[in-house]
This record gives C-alpha cells, sequence and structure tokens, in this order.
C-alpha cells in the first residue's frame, strides 16, 4: 500500500504544524481546522483504521488519548474539547491512517452531522 498524507508528514516529507511528538505519535495542526482549535493526533504506526487495531496496539491507542489531553492543556482548552475518529470512508474518514480529531474553542452540536 502506498503512504498516506500522513506517512508523509511522520517522515518529514512535507511539512506540518506540529505541536507535540515522541516515539509513539505526532500531533498537528489541521489544514482544514472545523474549530479555532483542531489538531490531529496520529500513531507513527500507520494503521489505516481502527478496524485494523489488534490487542497488541491497546497501549498505543490509549496513549493518542492521553497525549490528546495533554494537547488540550497546552492549547489551553482541557475544560471543553471534543475528541473524533472517523473510522471508514462512511463516516467521513479521508485519510487512511487512524487519527483523532482534537476540536476546541467553539461551541459543539450533538449529535454531530
Ligand atoms: P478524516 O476526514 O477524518 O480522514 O480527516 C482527515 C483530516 O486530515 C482532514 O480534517 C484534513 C486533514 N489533512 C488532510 N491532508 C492534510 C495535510 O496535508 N496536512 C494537514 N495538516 N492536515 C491534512
Amino acid at each position: 500500500m502506498s503512504d498516506t498524507i500522513f506517512t508523509k508528514i511522520i517522515n518529514g516529507e512535507i511539512p506540518a504544524d506540529i505541536i507535540y511528538e515522541d516515539d509513539l505519535c505526532l500531533a498537528f495542526r489541521d489544514i482544514n481546522p472545523q474549530a479555532p482549535v483542531h489538531v490531529l493526533i496520529i500513531p507513527k504506526k500507520p494503521l489505516p483504521t481502527l478496524n485494523n487495531a489488534v490487542s497488541a496496539d491497546q497501549e498505543l491507542l490509549g496513549h493518542l488519548m492521553l497525549v490528546a489531553n495533554r494537547v488540550a492543556v497546552k492549547e489551553g482548552v482541557a475544560d471543553a474539547f471534543r475528541l473524533v475518529l472517523n473510522n471508514g470512508a462512511g463516516a467521513g474518514q479521508e485519510v487512511f491512517h487512524i487519527h483523532f480529531h482534537l476540536l476546541a474553542g467553539r461551541s459543539f452540536t450533538w449529535p454531530p452531522g
């Protein structure tokens, strides 16, 4: 399978506004923000969808959520943010490399569109 745009960002082949990085993951600003704060948190491991995750990924997936909270604190939005994972094209997934959207800085409605 060819590299997604996110693998290219991980490899430094295309630029991104990276605000957090560690051995397991990366967080950078979404190119098409849907809220004043819109950050993507991605694992460095190229899992296409949550369907591809296995038990061995449990720690990694939990780590992504803890990093999302750390980013929210850093961005000053820890009191109110939305964390979204679109799984599959039917749910709006466009980049097939697992990512959480961290959205904050405006009010949100429920259910989401
Ligand atoms: P999703 O629809 O859940 O697969 O979200 C993919 C997100 O990725 C979408 O909000 C736009 C963002 N995105 C796509 N290409 C790039 C890129 O090259 N750089 C950055 N920073 N974000 C991108």
